[in-house]
């Protein structure tokens, strides 16, 4: 068997450790599903998804918005948390207690019991869109983990090296997996693959990812 059939086959309600610092919580997030769904509806009415454009001037094909004090923001001048939406020029929306509640029931299983979270970058993805390798480092504390939930359609997620030439390793992330990446996971190498695959029974034809974590 290979590491892939594995990962597909395992139990769904016993953690999986990916490294030292890393935890899948396969379909921890779908007991809150029927909380989230209308979140991230009211979350898109304040701050609507919006393709970013990268220092490099490249627009990203993953939309991006974000709840919560800070949001993470891009463009030519480089990468960067903001209190404001400078689209709405409004603070961006308040973390919904549903998502607080679901990254900290997360971050406790994984060994982190006082998780508090700033930031949450909603990614969606449709047919095609990737996000090719990177680190997130524009946190100012590399010691507080970052907890991802993924919902609707499935993705190939690659998990790299502290050097972005490590070969990278792959994952299928499925609706409702949660993973918490902290200590010398922290900051790995990580992207996803251009989405594509059958559309999902309840979000169709996107994948919606939200990272929590601690920013300022
Ligand atoms: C490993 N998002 O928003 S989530 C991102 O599925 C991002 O949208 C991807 O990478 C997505 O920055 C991947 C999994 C993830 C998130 C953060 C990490 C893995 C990570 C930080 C360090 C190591
Ligand atoms: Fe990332």
């Amino acid at each position: 068997m290979t590491p892939a059939d594995l990962f597909s086959h395992q139990e769904q309600d016993q953690p999986v450790t990916l490294g030292p610092g890393a935890v899948v919580l396969r379909a921890h997030a779908l007991p809150f599903i029927d909380e989230l769904l209308p979140a991230i509806s009211a979350i898109e009415a304040c701050s609507p998804f919006r393709n970013m454009v990268t220092p490099g001037g490249y627009t990203m094909s993953v939309a991006l918005t974000n709840c919560g004090e800070l949001g993470w923001w891009s463009d030519r001048r480089g990468y960067r948390y903001t209190r404001i939406d400078p689209i709405t020029e409004k603070s961006w929306p308040d973390m919904p207690p549903s998502f607080l509640r679901l990254a900290q029931t997360a971050a406790s299983k994984a060994g982190y019991p006082d998780f508090m979270p700033d930031a949450c970058l909603v990614n969606r993805y449709l047919p095609g869109s990737r996000l090719s390798l990177h680190q997130d480092r524009n946190e100012r504390d590399f010691s507080a983990p970052i907890v991802s939930v993924s919902l609707g359609m499935s993705a190939t997620f690659l998990f790299g090296g502290l050097e972005r030439s490590d070969r990278a390793a792959r994952l299928e992330l499925h609706h409702g997996d949660v993973v918490v990446w902290g200590g010398p996971d922290r900051l790995r190498y990580h992207g996803i693959m251009p989405l594509k695959g059958p559309a999902h029974g309840l979000l169709g034809e996107q994948r919606i990812n939200f990272t929590f974590r601690k920013a300022g």
